[in-house]
């Protein structure tokens, strides 16, 4: 299996346009997805579980004939639970143990308390925070349905707080994933309901007669569950519109190369369109990883996948030293970030735009998927500039808090009143001297 991989010099002539040009990522714009999701939208707005249903028999190939007949009892999720193999269940609740614990520990200092101080007239000020009270979550049914997502999304809503936490799957020809619907019980999801695509989407941003109306909705899916999600924000919130998955794997040529190959080969599994990217400054450790490549590319099942990835978006890229590895990463701004080096701390601290930075040659990216405790919806297409991982912050929000002093409606009367004639608003300053003494 011959595998045509970019390989790339930081040192030659127009290297910053060619990396531009590996990087280039536009999510196609479907018009007929579009128009499609615009109608389904609409019409579930208007009709509710009619429109749900048809849809979802219509699409699945299902003949239900209710949407509540849709909905899981809850002790389906429990006889998926108990029809696991005793390893399989063992490992998902070791991992939703972690990562209840990480975020757990993120609750404690993310911000989710609320907060007051008194200024000396005695006027206090203070933000009061609390969580979500319903969030929906969209869990894809086809190739892309993780359990592993399920946990990550649902146990931080959970550890937030939040009230109720509504997952959709479709089940085409009624097909049921037992590890899906086992991660839901583990990480806490209270509703399951058997629907997908653009009509889930909808139920959920809109509320239909069975299933709830949510706050926010979060989870991966298709083209048509990303349009929908973007059409429905504003009216909900949303996690994210997520992109293909995405490693960089920064070496300094001392880690196993069969090791840095498997990495690379982990994100491209995901799909054709995943990125993995290696910075590297020897040059015999690269055409070393490229060997490894070869050798251990014909092993994997997945193999026709990794290869379409790693040829349309892989690269193998010399860079004159770490130093510069760090600075491309950086403009990267990569969703997964391995630091393979014996000096990963050192390398580290250089780094500041990655979704999640892996430290040392211990630390696959693939841990982190499942395991380790973080979370593993990150920010990909080089959003991680100005966003940050899913986590327990995304399931609260924030009230200002005011409460003003007689004395204090005096002084920030005054202020509030210049203001306000001066932007043409008299009602605002008048509400404003009604509490001032001398017009009291
Ligand atoms: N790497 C994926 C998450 C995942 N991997 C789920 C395995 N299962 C997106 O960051
Ligand atoms: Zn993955």
């Amino acid at each position: 299996m011959s595998l045509k991989i970019r390989k790339l010099d930081s040192s030659a002539n127009g290297f910053s346009a060619s990396l531009s040009a590996v990087l280039a990522f536009e999510a196609s714009e479907d018009e007929a997805i579009e128009r499609s999701v615009a109608q389904i939208l609409a019409d579930v707005k208007t009709r509710g579980d009619a429109a749900v249903l048809e849809y979802t028999n219509r699409f699945d190939r299902l003949q239900a004939s209710s949407v509540a007949a849709l909905e899981l009892p809850a002790a389906e999720l429990e006889a998926a639970l108990e029809s696991l193999e005793p390893k399989q269940r063992a490992a998902l609740e070791a991992a939703a143990a972690r990562v209840r614990a990480f975020h757990e520990k993120q609750k404690i200092e993310c911000g989710s308390h609320s907060w007051q101080y008194t200024e000396a007239d005695g006027t206090v000020l203070g933000q009061k925070v609390t969580p979500l009270d319903r969030v929906g979550l969209y869990v894809p049914g086809g190739k892309a349905a993780y359990p592993s997502s399920v946990l990550m999304n649902a146990i931080p809503a959970r550890v937030a707080g939040v009230r109720e936490i509504v997952m959709v799957v479709p089940t085409p020809d009624g097909a049921r994933n037992p590890l899906v619907l086992a991660a839901a019980l583990l990480g806490g999801v209270d509703r399951v309901f058997t629907i997908g695509g653009a009509q889930a989407v909808a139920a959920l941003a809109y509320g239909t007669q069975t299933v709830p109306a949510v706050d926010k909705i979060c989870g991966p899916g298709n083209a048509y569950v990303a349009s929908a999600k973007r059409r429905v924000f504003g009216t909900v919130g949303i996690d994210m519109i997520a992109g293909p998955s995405e490693i960089l794997v920064l070496c300094d040529g001392t880690t196993d190369p069969r090791w840095i190959a498997m990495d690379l080969f982990s994100q491209a599994e995901h799909d054709e369109l995943a990125q993995s990217i290696l910075l590297c400054p020897d040059e015999t450790f690269i055409a070393r990883v490229e060997d490894a490549i070869a050798e251990l590319l014909p092993t994997m099942p997945r193999r026709e996948v990794i290869q379409r990835s790693l040829e349309d978006r892989g690269a193998l890229v010399k860079v004159r030293d770490m130093h510069e590895a760090c600075t491309i990463a950086n403009q990267i701004a990569p969703e997964h970030l391995e630091v393979s080096a014996l000096d990963a701390h050192q390398w580290t601290k250089e780094i500041r735009h990655a979704g999640a930075i892996f430290v040392g040659r211990f630390t696959s990216e693939s841990l982190g998927d499942y395991c380790a405790g973080p979370n593993h919806v990150l920010p990909t297409s080089r959003t991680a500039r100005f966003s940050s991982p899913l986590g327990v912050y995304d399931f609260f929000k924030r009230s200002s808090v005011i409460e003003v002093s007689a004395e204090g409606a005096q002084t920030l009367g005054e202020i509030a009143a210049e203001l306000a004639y001066g932007e043409g608003l008299p009602a605002h300053a008048r509400s404003a001297e009604y509490r001032m003494k001398q017009t009291g």
